[in-house]
């Protein structure tokens, strides 16, 4: 019997989530979450974020992640939830895109932290960039630019690797830091991913990144699954001596160091490459191999699954991911998701329970009204002046602008994952949201697929025990295969599957190019979408 714990180092919390594997028995034996603003207040974040006076800047403070896993440690070793003598290897995923910056001392530093202290009191003089700019950062548009301009255009950039220039991805921000602080920027030894950062904090050492998460940075190349040196060299001077390695993603990157060895009494057990959460998921979802899709109602609303083939998405707004199970994923993700949830349920006064009730006392099709869910800059479509664009929808009618927010949501997905030309038959549901049901009715209802949702929410913490699992039998020369790894851990809920309603499949069928064009008049690329809604609401209500 072996034990594997996997993390999920997400926008608001860090997630442990342990695993036994024995002959008899596979099953989830602990679950834990720090969460940043409550459990770690003295950082000041929101929602596990530092926002200042523009809003389109977006960061978290590195120390903040590190506090948490030394807490996390703390509590798994103190909780005594199971035998930790038992763990064989660790892994985690972490929010994608995210980047630390670290100075010339952090290796002599990360190789000699003392048992005795916290961690955060060792790490203060590693940071050579303060604040870790986030996924939620919108602010490089101009870096965007330039980047996609140096290596020959947009397209060029989308095939070599697998995205056109997004602001949030690594490649960008780093230029605008080199650019806002060339001194800074000289000074710094490694920039790691939040991924590969936690995994250096675990080994004690700089780990390598995995491709999953290196497909998120701009600096890819995703069919080689190494550094693509034009990307580099169109992004910061010298930025190849400053990336780790990439290394595929069934890697060994070290053992638990000594600190943790020392101050928890942990074995010195195998740490995994760590990768994103969207990646994790993917895993932890058991969406192994092509054919259904995934649906993360997280911090970000993420839609994703395996690819046959390497394929990009000519619009331009998904991306290609390296999947943890080989091969490639796609990837759709859309930033306002929970947050925009909570603001128009606060909005109404309301708790979840009356968020539900909102939407099962409103019709399908919502009488033509509509919204454009841009409370904060989107990334799909790409909107960078954020504000809420409503169409027919009166601002005082709190029941339906809950369920205009969620079909809006839905719609969106379901037009802009198109391009991956999957069927969608069965999609499963994971992160915080996928516990409402009425909320997974309406996406069974638009995608026209069950919607199924997994026992275990936290897929991208699973995901990540089950590839600590998985790369543990590889790294003994025992064949894996992946249905095999994650049999008995991917079930679906007692509650059970959701299933669509035909005639709201179809009147959603008829909704989405309605809502496509509201869509294309808010980015001012088509015309006024009234004589259009006001025909479609007249179908849905005859
Ligand atoms: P992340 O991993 O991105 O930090 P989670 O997947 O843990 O986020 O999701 C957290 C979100 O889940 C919360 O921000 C909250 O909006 C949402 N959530 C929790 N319970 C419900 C519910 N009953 N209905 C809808 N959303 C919910
Ligand atoms: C994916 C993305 C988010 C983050 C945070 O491209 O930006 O899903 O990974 O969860």
């Amino acid at each position: 019997m072996a034990v594997y714990l996997g993390f999920d180092a997400s926008t608001q919390s860090l997630t442990a989530i342990a695993i036994e594997v024995g002959a008899a028995r596979r099953q989830v034996i602990y679950q834990r979450t720090v969460d940043f603003d409550r459990d770690l207040p003295h950082y000041g974040t929101r929602h596990g974020a530092l926002r200042g006076d523009d809003p389109l800047v977006v960061t978290a403070p590195p120390m903040m992640w590190a506090e948490a896993l030394d807490l996390m440690l703390a509590l798994v070793a103190r909780d005594g939830a199971f035998d930790v003598s038992k763990l064989a290897a660790v892994s985690g995923s972490a929010q994608q895109h995210g980047s630390v910056y670290l100075g010339v001392s952090a290796a002599k530093i990360l190789a000699a932290l003392d048992p005795a202290r916290p961690l955060v009191d060792q790490l203060r003089g590693v940071f050579s960039r303060k604040g870790a700019p986030i996924w939620m950062d919108s602010s490089t548009s101009r870096q965007c630019a330039a980047i996609a301009r140096a290596v020959g255009g947009g397209h060029v950039l989308l095939r070599l690797t697998g995205s056109r220039a997004f602001e949030r991805f690594t490649g960008p921000q780093i230029r605008k830091f080199y650019e806002d602080d060339p001194e800074g920027y000289a000074g710094t030894d490694r920039i790691h991913l939040v991924s590969s950062f936690m995994a250096s904090l675990l080994a004690g050492r700089h780990a390598p990144i995995e491709p999953g998460d290196g497909a998120g940075m701009n600096l890819m190349d995703i069919a080689r699954r190494q550094w693509a040196l034009a990307a580099l060299r169109a992004t910061a001077p010298g930025l190849e001596l400053k990336l780790p390695p990439i290394v595929e993603s069934p890697t060994i990157v070290g053992r638990l160091a000594p600190y943790w060895v020392r101050r928890r009494r942990l074995p010195p057990a195998k740490v995994v490459a760590w990768t994103g959460d969207n990646p994790g998921s993917l895993v932890g979802v058991g969406l192994v191999e092509p054919g259904r899709i995934a649906i993360s109602l997280g911090t970000s609303d993420t839609v994703f699954g395996p690819l046959g083939e390497l394929q990009v998405d000519p619009s331009g707004a998904g991306h290609v991911f390296g999947s943890p199970a080989g091969g490639y994923m796609s990837l759709v993700c859309f930033k306002n998701g929970s947050l925009a949830r909570e603001k128009v349920r606060d909005e109404y006064r309301l708790n979840w329970d009356g968020f539900s009730r909102a939407l099962r006392d409103t019709p399908p099709g919502n009488r033509g009204a509509i919204v454009l869910p841009w409370f904060e800059p989107e990334i799909t479509p790409p909107v960078l002046g954020s504000g809420v664009r409503r169409y027919g929808l009166d601002p005082a009618d709190g029941p339906a602008n809950v369920r205009a927010i969620v079909e809006a949501q839905m719609l969106a997905m379901a037009i802009h994952s198109q391009w991956t030309g999957v069927r969608v038959a069965t999609i499963h549901a994971t992160g915080g949201a996928a516990v409402n049901r009425d909320i997974l009715q309406v996406m069974a209802d638009v995608h026209g697929a069950d919607v199924s949702p997994l026992e275990v929410g936290n897929a991208a913490a699973l995901g990540a025990a089950l590839r600590a699992y998985h790369a543990d039998l590889m790294s003994e020369g025992r064949p894996a295969r992946w249905p095999e790894v994650v049999e008995g851990f991917v079930k679906v809920r007692a509650d059970g599957t959701v299933r669509p309603v035909p005639s709201h499949v179809a009147l959603y069928n008829d909704m989405k190019s309605v809502y496509a064009a509201c869509e294309a008049h808010a980015l001012r690329h088509g015309p006024d979408p009234a004589p259009m809604i006001e025909a479609f609401r007249r179908r849905a209500a005859g």
